[in-house]
């Protein structure tokens, strides 16, 4: 559905004083220097100022925003931390954004359930830090942790290195109170780790990117907090001893929490950013930390693929001497999307997955994609999931990225890969959605989206 943006703008006054009446003036935000905080996200996306914004409070501040909106025709774009990669929180029609970054509460922490109730503003490593004072573990750690949110992580199933051994956002939710554009609240899921009644419809709302129904609460699987823990930094002269490395590790049974790659243009942005010395001849590094019950079980999983890097011929294995160190390397890799963006004046950044077996073909394929269009292409990300950040850099403002990355999306796909793993479609990679998916599988899709939302106005031009 396309929206004019002129009646948006009307409309949204008329939402804006409805809502002001309904919530009171200090949830309803209509001065141009505010709105403009909400035009944009983590992407290079176009921006876009929304015409009103109304900061929820509550699940009745949402039923409220949602009600008004559907009977005046407004658009609703809900935004949690805004740290998105592919432009998901952008009101590209202007409309209203639905802020619930305020919406902080965890509300629950049950030990025995191992559940954790909380609102959508909640910020995913701050419950990190909630949960694993008392000994509990809330895995999914996507790298914007200490400021993306829950509810943009549901709506995104985002990832993160751990989803190696701990799954996405999706693995770990159970259940969610979600509105949809009118204002009804559906209880969806469960809150135990079993459960099939009826559809899952926790599964198709978490990764559905605000299109379907806004978070008001998540229902979220805990685990015991992992006593032991050990760091390891494996150094290749070339990537495919690191790829070869990643697939023996499997193989061998191994299961790292965390198994991430990063190639020579990475490792020289992570030397720049200070973290550790990394000397020149490397060029691929493998990240990986195994973490289990006792210190023995880490140690003997550490040693094994010590002797798999060995046998791949690795330049070395260092173990993280201390805390300090291991921080230090978190930092970076953290930061790596930023780093990156240091390195040229431009880029664009894909978010492709290919079957862990055809690693080395899409790393191969990806340095002749750069020779053939002329631009520095940099790949990093989470190899134990076959799930890559290949990174287009280019410094001239006329050069067109364009041709480069149709040719890489041709690559994945034609690997049996898929366009993106955890950072979604949004509008970044509309353009592609059609190469992966057919017509009549569009439809289908698109059947759902508005059994949901019939009017069309849950963050409309996103997805599709
Ligand atoms: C990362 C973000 C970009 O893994 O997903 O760094
Ligand atoms: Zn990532």
């Amino acid at each position: 559905m396309i929206f004019d943006k002129t009646q948006v703008k009307a409309r949204s006054e008329q939402l804006a004083l409805s809502l002001t009446r309904r919530l009171g003036a200090a949830q309803v935000v209509t001065d141009r220097d505010i709105l403009e905080s909400y035009a944009k996200d983590e992407s290079s996306c176009e921006p876009c100022c929304p015409d009103v914004a109304i900061r929820a409070r509550s699940l009745e501040d949402i039923v409220a925003t949602l009600e008004e909106a559907l009977q005046l025709g407004v658009p609703v774009t809900a935004r949690a931390g805004g740290t998105g990669k592919a432009g998901g929180a952008i009101p590209i029609y202007g409309g209203c954004v639905l802020d619930v970054s305020r919406m902080k509460q965890v509300l629950e922490i049950d030990k025995t359930d191992l559940v954790a109730v909380v609102e959508p503003g909640v910020v995913t490593g701050e419950l990190h830090a909630q949960v694993e004072a008392m000994g509990l573990f809330y895995s999914p750690d996507p790298n914007s942790l200490e400021t993306c949110c829950i509810g943009g992580n549901v709506a995104h199933n985002a990832g993160g290195p751990r989803a190696f051994k701990y799954g996405c956002t999706r693995e770990n939710v159970l259940g969610l109170e979600a509105v949809l554009m009118g204002g009804a609240v559906h209880q969806v899921g469960k809150r135990t780790i079993k459960g099939v009644a009826g559809y899952d419809l926790t599964a198709l709302l978490v990764g559905s990117e605000g299109t379907l129904a806004l978070t008001s609460k998540a229902v979220l699987r805990l685990r015991r907090k992992p006593e032991a823990l050990t760091t390891l930094l494996a150094r290749f002269s070339d990537e495919a001893s690191a790829t070869q490395t990643v697939a023996r590790t499997i193989e061998a049974g191994l299961v790292p929490r965390v198994l991430e790659f990063m190639d020579a243009t990475v490792v020289e942005t992570l030397r720049q950013a200070g973290a550790g010395s990394v000397p020149e001849d490397t060029s691929a590094l493998l990240l990986c930390e195994f973490d289990g019950p006792t210190e023995s079980a880490v140690e003997a999983d550490a040693l094994r693929f010590a002797d798999i890097c060995e046998e791949q011929a690795a330049l070395d294995v260092l173990a993280a001497r201390h805390v300090g160190e291991r921080n230090a390397l978190w930092a970076a890799r953290r930061d790596m999307s930023n780093a990156i963006k240091k390195r040229a004046a431009f880029k664009v950044a894909e978010d492709i997955v290919v079957p862990r077996s055809k690693a080395p073909a899409m790393l191969e394929g990806m340095r002749r994609i750069g020779e053939r269009h002329k631009t520095l292409v940099a790949a990093y990300g989470h190899a134990g999931d076959g799930n890559y950040h290949v990174n287009v850099l280019w410094d001239d403002p006329q050069y067109d990225p364009h041709p480069a990355v149709d040719d890489l999306i041709r690559l994945v796909l034609s690997l049996g890969g898929t366009i993106t793993g955890e950072h979604g479609i949004g509008v970044a990679k509309r353009r592609y959605l059609p190469w992966e998916k057919s017509e009549a599988h569009l439809a289908l899709q698109r059947g759902l989206k508005s059994q949901f939302d019939p009017a069309g106005l849950l963050n409309p031009g996103k997805i599709f």
